[in-house]
């Protein structure tokens, strides 16, 4: 395996760019000899390369921007291009675009690693080590990424730690202390491992209410750093409670992404509006969302307000979407807001783009009571694997299927089978995730619209929800789906129980 270095920070002092250049050989030699792929993507690595750019922090701020919309200064960002789970390509069978280098041979593109110079030589001062010794765990901790390891649940932190510490100690810059070391660099909620019940300055529910579309879904999301919720441009995109936690060492916060408020004119339609009152009625406070891009409350802010007013609730105001406001756009806003309530604060926001998030969640946290921790801190959501399934589905209904036709489907799970491989370590270690599901609709011309000509359209649908389930079970994912018709289910309590939309919150 080679690694290409690209630089393009040429004012950093070159000296030290040879010095790192020096140890990204060493690196690659171990991935290609060391146990971190399966055999066959061992073969792979004998001709593949990995492309490190040297970059400065505006530059890595603007693709941290663009590519993961978290507008902030990072020290390393890396982008895989093969599909790959702890080391084993998951679509072994669709194989991956093969390039030739000059004599013709052909090699495999691992993907792109970007390395802020600048942040690792003053990262390096701070902890009191050589900036060899923190650009080579950046590099080392960036290609895992590329062989598909992640540190977002424990478990495969634990293996990515384990595998970091191995190329570490192989390429020389291990400390003796390093495992130690090395788990406290893994920036990861899941190492502080703060269990239920334990004392935290701020603690509580947090309902976040405002009317279709305003941004609620994107926000949880940004905040969480996971796709828990589905996103789309169409309104009435959330259908029921979602709760998502984000823990510090002294708060926890439990935000409950509600259904947009609307005025229904389905059944449906009235358990999800209810779904959001009753959180609201049930927060210790309510963060009401607003979009920045109108200037007074509608409808939907009144109504809400009006709640927040009779059950006695504390306020914050989140005025979203402020990256597409120009100038003093937002004053007005404010000013009319301001005239309906006393909130505890105002903060606008983009939930798109990130800004002023960080500052709204100290808000939150200041704005919430002490108490015992409500949740281990490695819960981090209410929703199970395959109620995100159900729902990256429904996703891609939306976002491929135009006008009415998504309002009027549901998404059932009929089978969810886990099978394991023949090396599997323990019940995670998944192989295959075999999924059946039935896209439910409510005309026959609707299944029509949804199979598409000679099912083009379902299979589209199918092979881009597969593509992000595989992402979030980590693991190859075979799905079947079905489109069924059930006339007027949107007004039937049975089958609204039956799809999960009509059953009390979860516990
Ligand atoms: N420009 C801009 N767009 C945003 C921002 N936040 C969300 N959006 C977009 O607004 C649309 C709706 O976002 P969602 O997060 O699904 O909205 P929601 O409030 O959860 O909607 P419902 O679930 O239908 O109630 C999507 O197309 C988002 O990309 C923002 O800060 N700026
Ligand atoms: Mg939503």
């Amino acid at each position: 395996m080679r690694i290409r270095t690209v630089d393009r920070d040429p004012d950093f002092p070159a000296e030290i760019k040879t010095s790192l250049e020096q140890i990204l050989p060493k690196l690659a030699d171990e991935l290609e000899s060391g146990d971190y792929t399966d055999i066959a993507l061992k073969r792979c690595l004998a001709s593949a390369y990995a492309v490190i750019t040297f970059v400065d922090p505006d530059t890595i701020r603007e693709y941290n921007r663009e590519e993961r919309g978290i507008d902030k200064v990072t020290d390393c960002l890396s982008f895989p291009i093969l599909n790959i789970n702890d080391g084993k390509l998951i679509d072994p069978e669709s194989g991956f675009d093969t390039e030739f280098d000059e004599d013709g041979n052909p090699v495999v593109n691992l993907g792109d690693i970007l390395l802020n110079l600048t942040a690792i030589k003053d990262q390096a001062t701070s902890y009191g080590h050589s900036f060899e010794r923190e650009a080579g765990f950046l590099a080392a901790h960036s290609l895992l990424h590329l062989l598909g390891y992640d540190h977002i649940e424990k478990r495969d932190e634990k293996l990515m730690i384990e595998k970091q510490k191995s190329l570490m100690v192989a390429a020389g810059l291990a400390f003796e202390d390093e495992a130690k070391d090395l788990e406290d660099m893994v920036d990861h909620k899941a190492e502080m491992a703060l269990p239920a019940g334990s004392a935290c300055s701020h603690c509580g529910y947090v309902a976040l209410l405002g009317r279709p579309n305003v941004g609620k879904s994107t926000l949880v999301n940004y905040i969480t750093g996971m796709k828990i919720a589905i996103v789309s441009h169409k309104p009435q995109t959330t259908r029921t409670n979602i709760r998502s936690i984000v823990n510090t060492e002294d708060s926890q916060i439990i935000f409950v992404d509600t259904p947009g408020v609307h005025k229904p004119d389905t059944r449906m339609g009235e358990i999800m509006v209810d779904k959001s009152f009753g959180s609201a009625i049930n927060s210790d406070l309510v963060l009401l969302m607003a979009d920045g891009r109108f200037d007074k409350p509608g409808s939907v802010e009144k109504r809400l307000i009006e709640l927040c007013r009779e059950n006695n609730k504390k306020v914050i105001l989140a005025i979203n979407k402020d990256d597409d406001v120009k100038g003093n756009g937002l004053l007005p806003v404010i000013a009319s807001y301001a005239e309906l309530y006393d909130y505890a604060d105002v903060v606008p926001i983009s939930a798109k783009t990130g800004h002023n998030v960080d500052v709204l969640l100290d808000v939150i946290r200041n704005n919430l009571p002490a108490g015992p921790r409500l949740f281990d801190s490695e819960y981090m959501t209410d929703q199970t694997e395959r109620e995100i399934s159900a729902e990256l589905i429904r996703e891609q209904v939306l976002h491929y299927i135009d006008q009415e036709v998504p309002h009027g489907t549901a998404v059932l799970i009929n089978k969810f089978e886990e099978r394991a491989g023949d090396s599997a370590v323990d019940e995670y270690d998944r192989d295959i995730v075999v999924i059946e599901a039935d896209i439910i609709c409510e005309r026959e011309s609707h299944k029509a619209i949804i199979i598409g000509k000679g099912g083009q359209m379902i299979k589209r649908i199918g092979s881009a929800a597969r593509r992000n389930i595989e992402r979030m079970l980590g693991c190859k994912v075979y799905l079947d789906l079905y489109v069924k018709v059930r006339p007027d289910w949107l007004n039937n309590e049975g089958y609204l129980r039956e799809y999960g939309l009509n059953e009390e919150d979860k516990e």
